[in-house]
């Protein structure tokens, strides 16, 4: 039996483009993703999240459905083109409303709010003026922060800054798998320093009014294909670029050098300005950590794929490092390909706790796709997700053995939904949804994290 700490918080996660649809509704704008999904060749068999699970008409509807599962908390994003369709100036009120009624209805069902201000929709005009790489978007992006939390401060004890920043720089403007789509790496690295230097304006912000705040990083176990000096080598590239490359500015207030030395023929790091390291390295509440799978990694690339993962033709997501390859263990793949590997979120919160200053980590997205689809009898068994849950939730159980102030676990996600490039192709969801008639239906999975969530409760 899994036994977890009194007081760990289990719930489950989901982001508003994935989920909301309603995408010209009650004076939403176009955001990146609105774009990016509308072009041609962008996403798998051309879906776009203009409908998606339609959670913009059906949030009551859910929550329910989360109650009765019985989540604690609930990691959801607000859609910044939502609340500010310009990406600057005054709040919509009709989008404002909904996050409003959204939080007032999970209180009401004694479920917390985890609000995310950024899970990778940047409002259209913003990306027009530059997006990302230009310092601007970081201001824009600390107004937005504190309009928000200003409104909803008061009923959400814990908010987000950023959704895995790696994705929106490197996925983004890097190998273009992601909106906007660009590739230049140079950009890319740019990018990353201004998210994170949003962050911390944001951050800054919201403590200074009273409220808590944290940031949710990606990380991942990176593995060397073999004790050679070549491929040690492009595991630390790997590992700084995917992992240091964040956690390092955020909580120690430096860049790595090695990784500055590693990106010297991409970009002079002229865009850092004085004084931007100690914003982004504000002090946090707790630090996000979403874990998916390893990177097994060598120097040698006549001995593996290019790992970018994408349907060809896009540029990488690791500037500076085009030649490592990427290797696929002897481990089993969920149907994004990623290979099963639980001890590395162990490992990985080990690290975090080891290396870094102490801060209260939560894992704000674990899970796994599989191609689930409902028996004849309407039931949809999903075995090999409970089996991923399961060596995962007991990987946090040894970290926390180990000592790591781990305190709690999201599942992603809640619902099938709009996997980005991958469109709805790919089904993450605890929750099957049949999308043509938006029906929700719990997959063996949910029962079963809702008896563990309910063990652990239990007076
Ligand atoms: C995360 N990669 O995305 C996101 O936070 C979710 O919105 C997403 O649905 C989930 O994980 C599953 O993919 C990632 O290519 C997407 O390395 C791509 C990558 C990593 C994370």
């Amino acid at each position: 039996m899994l036994e977890l700490p009194t007081g760990f918080l289990f719930g489950a996660a989901t982001a508003a483009y994935q989920i909301e649809g309603a995408a010209g509704t009650d004076g939403r704008g176009p955001s990146i993703w609105d774009t990016f999904s509308h072009e041609p060749g962008r996403v798998l068999g051309g879906e776009t999240g203009d409908v998606a699970v339609e959670h913009y008409h059906r949030f009551r509807e859910d929550v329910a459905l989360m109650a009765e599962l019985g989540l604690q908390a609930y990691r959801f994003s607000i859609s910044w083109s939502r609340v500010q369709p310009d990406g600057r100036g005054p709040l919509n009120q009709a989008g404002v409303d909904f996050y409003s009624r959204l939080v007032d209805e999970l209180l009401a069902a004694g479920i917390e709010p985890w609000p995310t201000l950024y899970h990778w929709d940047l409002p259209q005009p913003l990306e027009d003026a530059g997006g990302w790489p230009e310092r601007a978007t970081a201001e824009r992006f600390a107004d937005y922060a504190g309009a928000i939390t200003s409104v909803l401060g008061d009923r959400v004890g814990q908010w987000t800054t950023l959704n895995e920043p790696w994705c929106s720089a490197f996925l983004g403007y890097g190998s273009g798998v992601h909106a906007p789509g660009r590739q230049d790496p140079a950009a890319a690295v740019r990018a990353g320093h201004h998210l994170m230097l949003g962050h911390g304006m944001a951050a800054n912000l919201i403590r200074s009014a009273g409220h808590k705040v944290g940031v949710t990083i990606n990380l991942y176990d990176v593995v060397p294909a073999s004790e050679r000096e070549i491929d040690l080598e492009a595991a630390r590239r790997i590992d700084g670029l995917q992992n240091r490359f964040f956690l390092d500015p955020v909580l120690l207030g430096s860049y790595p050098e090695d990784v500055i030395a590693d990106l010297a023929d991409v970009t002079d790091f002229s865009h850092v300005r004085e004084g931007d390291l100690a914003v982004i390295s504000t002090p946090l509440d707790i630090l996000g950590v979403n874990y998916y799978t390893r990177h097994v990694v060598t120097g040698d690339p006549a001995n593996g794929d290019d790992g970018h993962g994408g349907a060809g033709g896009e540029g990488s997501p690791w500037p500076g490092s085009e030649h490592v390859g990427f290797l696929k263990g002897e481990l089993p793949l969920t149907a994004m390909g990623w290979e099963i590997h639980a001890d590395g979120l162990t490992r990985v919160l080990e690290r975090v706790a080891r290396e870094y200053p102490s801060v209260p980590l939560y894992v704000t997205e674990n899970g796994a796709a599989f191609p689930d689809e409902p028996d004849a009898d309407g039931l949809v068994r999903d075995p090999d997700r409970i089996g991923y849950l399961d060596g995962h939730l007991r990987a946090c159980r040894s970290a926390i053995d180990a000592g790591v102030p781990l305190k709690g676990y999201f599942c992603w996600s809640l619902f099938d939904n709009f996997e980005w490039s991958w469109g709805y192709s790919r089904r993450f969801g605890l929750v099957y949804v049949d999308y043509e008639t938006q029906t929700r239906t719990p997959k063996s999975s949910a029962y079963w994290y809702s008896d563990l969530i309910r063990g652990r409760v239990a007076v």
